[in-house]
């Protein structure tokens, strides 16, 4: 017999992965975890019926010869699958979008850095020419909507977007889909989510502003992990993390983070949980929450200790500079020949300034192209040091208006900051 399985806590790219599997594996049947999200549960309480999946609970494990697990990684995440961990001669197939941590040995892997597991599945039900009703397209595409925030996830890809496409075209129904994902928050995480905002830590790491709140909440509240990302992008933070505790015995984390600056998977693998670099959760046993965040603090200093700042981005200023007794008609042919707006004109290493097309133009208008840069030099151009962040500089590039930023060390210039270099770290990549 084969089943197909997925993390406990199954939220919908998970379903409807297992979903997706049973129309791949004909005879095969989803083991549904006992502990799931609530949407997740509301969707099943409707349309449980159309689904070939049965509860953990009650299962029988003694006939299964091959395991199919979706959206998961390691045997820990599966709801009391350990029997078959150990179980000789069992093929395991893995489909899956979680990259790291990886634990389960698979006879067959499919592991790609989709932004939902769901998205592979559907990629082979294409090729294949599966068919599948309009309800089940609406679940693939909760699928990939709940693991891609609707494709506005850095994380989303555009083989999520061709999927979500094909699922359009296959009768999948975006007003099903809106009712599940609807984000507005009951009177409960509306409570927590204004305690969050009050009691919350504030650290700052290098250029990285990181949001820790610490929270005692009522037992069986679920579903914190929106509100934790309400959070990070309310306050605008690098990232995030929520610690919540029910109970004396366990402190929940969860973590949200801008997965450039980073890795909130790696922290909470360390924590003994899981999860990518933009988000991951894990549960600390026999701790309060302020012991908790403390413990945080020291994991998240650890793993962001190497941030760059401006060092590391600028540009050789070689291709930038002009020494201070070339002319300014050498000044005027280069610019139109480098396509450039302006130079760095420099005294050996000693930065002096900067000209640009509008001094070449007036010295060409009276006839002095012949004349040294020197006397044509503005010396306050905006300067910055090569220990800055890289915010400072993008904030000093808007506030100058220049395109070009000297970094300047002992008065030499270092390097210069242009546009481009900037870039990349405006937006998170
Ligand atoms: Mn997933």
């Amino acid at each position: 017999m084969r089943i197909i399985t997925t993390h406990t806590g199954t939220d919908f790219d998970a379903l409807a992965s297992m979903v997706a599997c049973t129309h791949l594996y004909s005879g095969s049947v989803g083991v549904l975890p006992d502990r799931v999200n609530p949407e997740v549960k509301q969707f099943l309480a409707l349309h449980g019926s159309i689904l070939r999946v049965t509860p953990r609970k009650g299962f029988e494990l003694g006939g299964v010869t091959s395991l199919v697990v979706v959206d998961a990684n390691s045997w820990k995440r599966l709801d009391g699958m350990d029997a078959l961990a150990k179980r000789e001669e069992l093929e395991i197939i893995c489909w899956d979008h979680h990259m790291e941590g990886v634990t389960i040995e698979s006879t067959e892997t499919h592991r790609e850095e989709t932004g939902a597991a769901v998205t592979l599945l559907l990629e082979e039900m294409q090729r294949r020419d599966t068919p599948f009703t309009p309800m089940h397209a609406t679940l693939f595409l909760l699928g990939i909507y709940s693991d891609t925030g609707g494709l506005r996830y850095p994380s989303a890809t555009a083989r999520d977007a061709a999927m979500t496409a094909f699922l359009l075209d296959n009768g999948a129904d975006l007003n099903v889909v809106s009712a599940y994902l609807d984000d507005t928050v009951d009177d409960a995480h509306a409570e927590v989510f204004a305690a969050m905002l009050e009691e919350s830590e504030i650290v700052e790491l290098g250029e990285l502003t990181i949001g820790i709140s610490a929270l005692q909440i009522k037992s069986g509240l679920t579903s914190l992990a929106p509100l934790v990302e309400r959070f990070r992008s309310f306050k605008g933070l690098d990232a995030a993390f929520g610690l919540f505790q029910a109970d004396s015995q366990k402190c929940m984390v969860i973590g949200r983070g801008k997965p450039k600056f980073i890795d909130v998977g790696q922290i909470m693998r360390t924590l003994g949980g899981g999860g990518h670099p933009g988000a991951g959760s894990a549960i600390i046993r026999k701790t309060s929450p302020t012991e908790a965040a403390e413990q945080m603090r020291a994991l998240i200093g650890k793993s962001c200790g190497d941030n760059q700042g401006v060092r590391s981005v600028m540009s050789d200023p070689a291709g930038f500079t002009v020494g201070a007794d070339a002319t300014m008609g050498h000044v005027a042919a280069r610019l139109a020949d480098e396509n450039r707006t302006g130079l760095m004109v420099c005294q050996g290493s000693t930065l002096l300034g900067g000209v640009s097309g509008l001094e070449c133009a007036k010295a060409e208008k009276t006839g002095r192209l012949d004349v040294p840069v020197k006397g044509y030099t503005r010396r306050n151009i905006p300067r910055i040091a090569p220990d800055a962040s890289c915010r400072e500089a993008v904030a000093l590039m808007v506030d100058a208006r220049e395109g070009i930023l000297a970094v300047v060390e002992d008065d030499e210039l270092v390097g210069v900051i242009t546009q481009t270099d900037l870039l990349f770290e405006v937006y998170d990549f």
